[in-house]
């Protein structure tokens, strides 16, 4: 990791020791953005060709949050979204869950019940943010619409664009609070 990172919803990024460690899952239909948003957060870049290509395994991140640090082992799925079967391995020791939809694509955002099913199947009851990226074109999905989903299912929900940087600290930040309240 680089340079530490002030983001403006407050927790930040330290040199600090962690005291906190998990995994988390990035997770929706191809497409959505789950790649970009991540090399987004870690990198701060948006579409290296290469890092979409081949895809990261996982990243890290250090994260404070009051007096603990968290350190975020965040997963993205490597493109098996059509394999369910592997994807159950993803989910094992799961901690907290990005469940991710496309604005601007009205089937990605049907297709989140479905995959709330699958990581609750999976991983159980995490902490989990409802994240509509791609705020940057033209939205298809009510916000009102994934409001309401997120207020059922207890989730933090947010709108983001990986493209134009916009609400991706927070997204991950709300994932990373989420998942020490429900430990600490
Ligand atoms: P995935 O990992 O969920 O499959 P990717 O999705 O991160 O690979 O992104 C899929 C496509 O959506 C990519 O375009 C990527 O550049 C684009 N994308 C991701 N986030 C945003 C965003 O916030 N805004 C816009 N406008 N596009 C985004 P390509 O053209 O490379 O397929
Ligand atoms: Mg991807």
């Amino acid at each position: 990791m680089s340079n530490p990172v002030q983001s403006s919803t407050q927790p930040i990024v330290t040199h600090r020791p962690y005291t906190h460690i998990a995994k988390a899952v990035v997770v929706g239909d191809a497409a959505v953005g789950k790649t970009s948003l991540l090399v987004r957060y870690v990198k701060g870049l948006f579409n290296p060709t290469y890092v979409l290509t081949i895809g990261v395994a996982f990243n890290i991140k250090d994260i404070v949050v009051g007096e603990h640090v968290l350190r975020m082992q965040i997963w993205d799925t490597g493109g098996q979204e059509r394999f369910g079967p592997i994807r159950q391995l993803y989910y094992r020791g799961t901690k907290g869950v990005l469940l991710v939809y496309d604005r601007s694509s009205e089937a990605s955002f049907d297709r989140i019940d479905y995959w709330l099913k699958e990581v609750k199947k999976g991983a159980g009851a995490v902490p989990m943010v409802l994240v509509g990226n791609k705020a940057d074109l033209p939205s298809k999905v009510p916000a009102q619409a994934a409001r309401k989903f997120a207020k059922e299912h207890s989730m933090f929900f947010v709108e983001t664009s990986a493209k134009d940087d916009t609400n991706v600290d927070s997204a991950f930040n709300e994932l990373a609070k989420s998942i020490l309240n429900a430990v600490v």
